[in-house]
């Protein structure tokens, strides 16, 4: 997979020379490009942004660089081509999956107030993270970047893809407890170290049901539940899609 990054801050890309993506850059795995938005203004000053049309405040991203930037990087290996802002859609697993089945990844980081609407016809697709404000794309970019690239070939070891897989659109993760037995009066559970495999597994997805259900009850419309989930879920005050009951504890 190959990543550019069409932004007015390059050297914050260098965060991602740190553990599993940095591991699968050194190793070829997937390729980074940070590609500088003002090498693509052709004024004194190096200008991305300008006055909003109409009045207000703050600057608006102008959109001649970065036509100029995409332009510049159409040679190559077809690219589906990525806005980040905070008007797109949501991003999510399931569309780090898709992207992931790609070559290769064009993303334009949005900067200043907001940017010119006419970018938008020059990408394929407007993406956010989520319901909160950032000062730009960039780390909006370099969260889908890890994403995207722990789903490619050979990233993670197999053990990792097999996990990967599970996720999309499933339940939250168990409590995990590792050495001491007991930290200051505080156990980990008997199960645990019983030995008997079959109650830890038990043990481990009760929890898991319990947990999605107190924290992101929205998570088990999608999740693939059997019928002792059910009956789980069930005497814990859940109630099936369309006749959901409020729960206490
Ligand atoms: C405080 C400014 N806001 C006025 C109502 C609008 C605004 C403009 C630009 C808010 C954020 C930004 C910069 N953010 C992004 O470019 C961005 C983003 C985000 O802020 N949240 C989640 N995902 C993303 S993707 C890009």
């Amino acid at each position: 997979m190959l990543f550019d990054v069409i932004t007015i801050f390059p050297g914050m890309f260098e965060a991602l020379r740190f553990g599993v993506v940095g591991k699968a850059l050194e190793r070829g795995l997937i390729e980074l490009r940070a590609v500088d938005l003002r090498d693509f203004t052709f004024d004194k000053h190096r200008t991305t942004d300008d006055r909003p049309y109409g009045g207000g405040d703050g600057m608006v991203m102008k959109v001649e660089p970065v036509a100029a930037a995409l332009a510049a990087l159409a040679g190559g290996p077809s690219a589906r081509k990525i806005l980040l802002t905070p008007q797109g859609r949501p991003f999510d697993q399931a569309l780090a999956a898709e992207l992931a089945e790609q070559g290769r990844l064009i993303l334009v980081c949005g900067r200043y107030e907001g940017v010119d609407e006419r970018i938008r016809s020059y990408v394929d697709d407007e993406l956010s993270l989520g319901d909160f404000v950032l000062s730009g794309g960039e780390v909006a970019a370099m969260a889908l970047i890890e994403a995207v690239a722990r789903l490619c070939p050979g990233v993670l070891g197999a053990a990792g893809a097999a996990g990967a897989d599970s996720f999309s659109g499933s339940l939250l993760e168990h409590p995990h407890y590792t050495r001491p037995p007991e930290f200051e009066g505080r156990r980990v559970p008997p199960v645990l170290v019983s030995g008997d495999h079959a109650a830890v597994a038990r043990w481990r997805r009760e929890q898991s049901l319990r947990r999605t259900l107190e924290r992101r009850p929205d998570l088990l419309d999608q999740a693939e539940l059997g019928p002792a989930d059910v009956e789980f879920l069930a005497a814990h005050g859940w109630g099936p899609p369309g006749r959901r009951r409020d729960h206490g504890d």
